[in-house]
């Protein structure tokens, strides 16, 4: 089995090789429409959402091949909301994934545009995944939907708007979290297993997961914004301070913010134990992202 780094460079490689095939050209008409739309998309990332979604169909005994539409999917709906998120209206930042914002380059009208056209792109993609016994075309959207809609991906930046300045109690906190951040990340797995025709059992353990491992992800976004430079993080680091906005480091300090990311981790990894060995690359991957630096 090849190591981490490998296997998360290879899986990179193909999502990356596979959005670029889905995507439409850059000189497709009206051209700056797509320029704008593959600008963000392949300014980096880490891919976390696709390489979950693989690796999830892999610890149901599935192929990593069948999960590459809903891999490209989600990262298609994660990039728009990094589009959205980054306009002057929402969060106002000029630089992502170590970039000039979409919006910065292209301007705000065509920047909005740019994030409603990956946010379609993504359901039409999605529809592209086989089939499998158990779970059929619109189990797969509906899935999407859950984690892209109004009470969560959107929900949760409202509640995160609407919190800044004001004092949150954990509670509060892990809500957001839960609807903006956990949900695309327990939406990634459950589509690996939902292509890889696996049990309601296993789905259920997948959830656990995935709801674990997406608070532990933002517990350590919300310290490496306190912890890290802008350089290092290829967005604006500091940004949650600078607007008074609550966070795990804000609510409990550093020390019991990794506590906290610790423990979710190992909340996450026990959810695990029904696949056995077939899980390594989500427990390698939740280690991973445990220790990560940007
Ligand atoms: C605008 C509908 C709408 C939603 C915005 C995703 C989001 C909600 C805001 C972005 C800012 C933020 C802190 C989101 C929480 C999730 C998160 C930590 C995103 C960054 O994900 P990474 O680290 O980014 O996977 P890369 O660039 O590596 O893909």
């Amino acid at each position: 089995m090849p190591d981490l780094k490998t296997y998360l460079k290879r899986q990179q490689r193909m999502i990356d090789a596979a959005l670029r095939r889905y995507l439409p050209r850059e000189s497709a008409r009206p051209a700056t429409v797509h320029r704008a739309m593959r600008h963000p998309v392949f300014a980096g990332g880490k891919r976390l959402r696709p390489i979950l979604c693989l690796a999830a169909a892999e610890a149901c005994g599935g192929e990593s091949a069948d999960a590459v539409a809903p891999a490209c999917a989600l990262e298609l709906i994660h990039t728009y909301s990094l589009v959205h998120d980054d306009l002057p209206c929402m969060d106002n930042d000029d630089l992502r994934r170590g970039h000039p914002t979409t919006h910065v380059v292209f301007g705000d009208n065509v920047a909005v545009l740019a994030g409603d056209g990956l946010l379609t792109e993504a359901f039409a993609i999605i529809a592209q995944a086989p089939e499998c016994r158990r779970f059929k075309t619109r189990d797969y959207v509906t899935e999407l939907a859950w984690a892209s809609d109004s009470r969560r991906l959107i929900g949760g930046q409202i509640l995160d708007l609407e919190g800044e300045g004001r004092d949150l109690t954990k509670a509060q906190l892990v809500r957001i979290h839960e609807a903006k951040t956990a949900a695309l990340l327990t939406s990634s797995v459950r589509l690996g297993g939902m292509v890889a025709n696996t049990t309601p059992e296993r789905l259920e353990a997948l959830s656990e997961f995935g709801k674990s491992l997406g608070l532990a992800f933002q517990v350590i976004d919300d310290i490496l914004d306190v912890t890290q430079s802008t350089e290092q993080l290829g967005k604006t680091a500091g940004k949650d301070q600078a607007v008074s906005k609550a966070t795990y480091p804000a609510i409990l300090g550093l020390e019991k913010s990794r506590k906290e990311a610790q423990r979710l981790t190992r909340k996450a990894l026990k959810a695990l134990k029904p696949f056995g060995r077939k899980a390594g690359r989500l427990d390698q991957i939740a280690h991973y992202l445990l220790d990560r630096e940007y």
